[in-house]
């Protein structure tokens, strides 16, 4: 059964329920089985950078789904948890993206896999490595190269941390 590799992040709202919820809706969907999560990570926006830090999440999974059957259920689930499309590169209560499907190199239509810029953004690369230093990323019909090297050489890493969430912050102050 294929292996997949998908990031998630949220930058509105209960970013924390966002993510489980998320995580959960993939766990109850028939053909996808969820094996593995990283840390959650908080994390400097890029791209759109005027917006509130993201936690960012990366998941293993396998599944019996194509990619595209996959890609669809990632975006209804994107929906139901309340994904609008506004400014471009910017707030979101949640996104997920298909990182690796196997090592197979697809590019068709709207379905990218690896993900085109994953290789560049340490939000993507300090998850991902965590849990699958080894897992070799194609790079084009050729070449490959593992998540610990592509980690090597990311730019940003400074700009992700580890996230917990703060017992402490809900007591008032005396
Ligand atoms: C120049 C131009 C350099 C554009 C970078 C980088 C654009 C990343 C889009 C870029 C550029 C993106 C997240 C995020 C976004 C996220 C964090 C994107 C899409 N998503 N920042 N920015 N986490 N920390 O999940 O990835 S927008
Ligand atoms: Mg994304
Ligand atoms: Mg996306």
């Amino acid at each position: 059964m294929p292996t997949v590799f998908l990031g998630l992040g949220s930058n509105i709202g209960d970013r924390h329920m966002l993510l489980a919820e998320a995580v959960r809706m993939l766990h109850l969907t028939t053909g996808i089985h969820i094996q593995q999560s990283s840390t959650i990570y908080e994390t400097d926006p890029v791209g759109y950078v005027e917006q509130d830090p993201f936690l960012n999440v990366v998941v293993k999974a396998q599944t019996e789904l194509s990619a595209a059957d996959l890609l669809r259920r990632t975006q209804e689930i994107e929906n139901e948890l309340g994904r609008t499309r506004d400014i471009r590169w910017g707030p979101r209560t949640l996104d997920i993206d298909i990182l690796l499907y196997d090592h197979l190199y697809i590019q068709e239509g709207n379905l990218l896999v690896p993900h085109p810029r994953m290789c560049e953004r340490a939000f993507v690369m300090v998850p991902l490595a965590e849990i699958a230093p080894d897992i070799l990323i194609p790079l084009g019909k050729e070449e490959q190269v593992t998540a610990a090297e592509v980690l090597a050489h990311v730019e940003g890493k400074e700009g992700v941390q580890p996230w917990k969430p703060l017992p402490w912050e809900n007591i008032p102050d005396t």
